[in-house]
């Protein structure tokens, strides 16, 4: 092999090897930036994953099977009539409103659980959705605890404010939603929503009731009757 060839050769040779290099260092770059975009990802996914974990330990506690939580401060409540059979009316925690309803006329012991527990000393907002059209009373009488009533939701909702004091004067409803050991007595109009925040001072038991004549499923327990346990 004379010089000139050997020159060649090693021309050759370093050309070989640096495009070899090249490709190394492009190939290490490339794995290195898809690194970072796994790495991206995961931290992606790790976010996702702890809002996914957020949302359903918020869904795991609002959906006790017996009393309604008081995640967030917030009672739902449903006023649904004909509940327990004919004229048993009844007060109704979202939780309980799939399956099948009692039969109170036929089975005594089959009243549902509409215990609702709440913290005292928390203000708590109750949401109380009357889906019942029947009239079977006219209220009069004064407001000691405020309220927001919406009208059929069907025709748009349309805000009426009761302040504390006003005399509220022959209001067809429904129901009411009344504690009377706390001079709470909030009236329902026939297929409307009522909204009101009330703070239990005094850990307790407090019986809530209907007082309109609304049928065999007045007072009745699990009906008309039921229970905030304050803690
Ligand atoms: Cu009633």
């Amino acid at each position: 092999m004379n010089d000139r060839t050997l020159l060649a050769v090693v021309i050759v040779t370093l050309i070989v090897a640096s495009a070899s290099l090249t490709q190394t260092f492009l190939l290490t770059a490339a794995v290195t930036d898809q690194n970072n975009h796994i790495d991206q990802l995961a931290s992606q996914l790790g976010g996702l994953a702890s809002v996914v974990s957020s949302l359903m330990a918020s869904t795991s506690t609002q959906s006790s099977p017996t009393t309604q939580s008081q995640s967030g401060n917030v009672v739902y409540l449903e006023v649904v009539p004909d509940y327990g059979g004919s004229g048993y009316d009844a007060f109704v925690l979202p939780t309980s409103l799939g399956g099948t309803p009692p039969n109170a006329s036929s089975t005594a012991s089959a009243a549902p659980n509409n215990n609702i527990t709440v913290s005292h000393g928390v203000p708590t907002k109750f949401v109380i959705i009357n889906i019942d059209t029947a009239v079977n009373e006219n209220f009069t009488g004064q407001v000691s605890v405020p309220f927001t009533l919406y009208n059929d939701t069907n025709s748009g909702q349309v805000a009426l404010q009761y302040t504390q004091g006003q005399t509220i004067s022959k209001l067809p409803i429904s129901h009411t939603f009344s504690v009377a050991d706390l001079q709470v007595n909030i009236p329902l109009p026939a297929d409307t929503m009522v909204i009101f925040t009330y703070t239990f001072s005094t850990p307790g038991v407090y019986a809530y009731i209907c007082t309109t004549p609304c049928g065999p499923g007045m007072g009745l327990a699990g009906y008309m009757l039921g229970y905030v346990i304050v803690t």
